[in-house]
């Protein structure tokens, strides 16, 4: 079976573009493929000047929580928490050692995010040898991501290229797969800037929070940028309007055409109504049982143990092909 390899970092809420772009793919697919889903909290702490111990603690729980509510069965698929398993850290040291400096430099999050920050921490430049570590320590072949991931998946192919020719053969090559609708979500407030956790946090509207409540959802899809015309056709339409017809279609699997009809002659507002049902119709129900999975922690807790184990059995055995390719250890 295809190994199938994604996560996501526990740094604050998960938005709709989120969901849309990886989750719900993740869900859709979890029986073509052996699947491993990793809460990458490492990750979070690329930007240490908004860490608070307890609650990247407990976000951690909260993300592996919305992952099962969102219908990942810890039965199908491993479920477990990045810095459970110590090979990620030891692996991604190795890579960064593989990897030219220049490659980093180059990464187009790096770049928009060292902008938004007065001092930049080298665990931002050199997060993506750590995300390379995460993919290749499981002879990943697939990585379903959103668009805004595809070039660190290709640097994690060169990255292992790089290690293989320095060192030999150890790693499988993985692809990115990005799903054909909904892989990059745009903000309410600007359809210009991709859907962010981060622009989330001091911009009201920009986005739609998976645990957000219906009044705020329907506030949100009402005031989001539009343009005065009437065109609901995707060629057409402007990147505003692009925007809410790819978060409705994404949603409700319609194909284009379909979506098409449906908006035929009518105004935006009637758009945005419909969108703000079919938003909730998938988020209530996946509110419901978040809230039930976190009632019962002691069996989430269990959910990531026994995950971790698993994770630690398939990521030792990698580690051990890299030391006897590298002669540590
Ligand atoms: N706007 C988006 N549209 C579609 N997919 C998206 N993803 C993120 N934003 C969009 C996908 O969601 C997964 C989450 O990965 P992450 O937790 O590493 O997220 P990120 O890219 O850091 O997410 P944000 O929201 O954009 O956070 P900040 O503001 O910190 O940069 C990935 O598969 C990603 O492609």
């Amino acid at each position: 079976k295809t190994r199938v390899f994604s996560g996501m970092q526990p740094s604050g809420e998960l938005h709709l573009g989120n969901y849309v772009g990886a989750l719900q793919h993740w869900v859709a697919r979890q029986d073509e493929s052996d699947n491993i889903f990793c809460i990458v909290d490492l990750h979070a702490l690329t930007i240490p000047e908004q860490i608070d111990a307890r609650a990247l603690h407990d976000n951690a729980r909260k993300l592996a929580a919305l992952y099962l509510a969102s219908g990942l069965d810890p039965e199908r698929n491993l479920i477990f928490i990045q810095s459970h398993v110590r090979e990620h850290s030891e692996l991604a040291w190795i890579l960064n050692c593989a990897t030219p400096l220049g490659w980093l430099q180059r990464m187009t999050q790096f770049k928009s995010k060292a902008q938004q920050f007065e001092s930049t921490g080298t665990g931002l430049l050199i997060y993506p040898a750590l995300q390379a570590a995460d993919i290749l320590l499981y002879d990943t072949d697939a990585v379903p991501v959103g668009e805004d991931q595809r070039q660190h998946i290709e640097l994690t192919r060169d990255i292992a290229i790089r290690f293989h020719r320095l060192f030999g053969e150890v790693f499988k090559l993985p692809v990115a797969v990005i799903p054909e609708v909904g892989a990059r979500v745009m903000g309410l407030d600007d359809p210009e800037t991709k859907m962010s956790k981060s622009l989330a946090v001091t911009r009201p509207g920009h986005a739609i929070n998976l645990l957000d409540d219906e009044k705020t959802i329907r506030k949100a899809i009402m005031s989001a940028v539009t343009d005065s015309g009437r065109e609901t056709r995707f060629a057409h339409a402007s990147p505003g309007v692009r925007n809410l017809l790819s978060i409705y279609q994404a949603l409700t699997r319609e194909p284009m055409s379909a979506v098409e009809a449906t908006f035929a002659g009518q105004g935006y507002g009637a758009l945005k109504k419909a969108l703000v049902e079919v938003v909730w119709e998938t988020l209530r129900p996946l509110q419901a049982r978040y809230h039930e999975i976190m009632a019962d922690r002691a069996g989430l807790e269990a959910v990531l143990t026994r995950g971790a184990e698993r994770a630690r059995e398939i990521a030792s055995a990698t580690m051990q092909r890299v030391r006897d390719a590298t002669g540590v250890g």
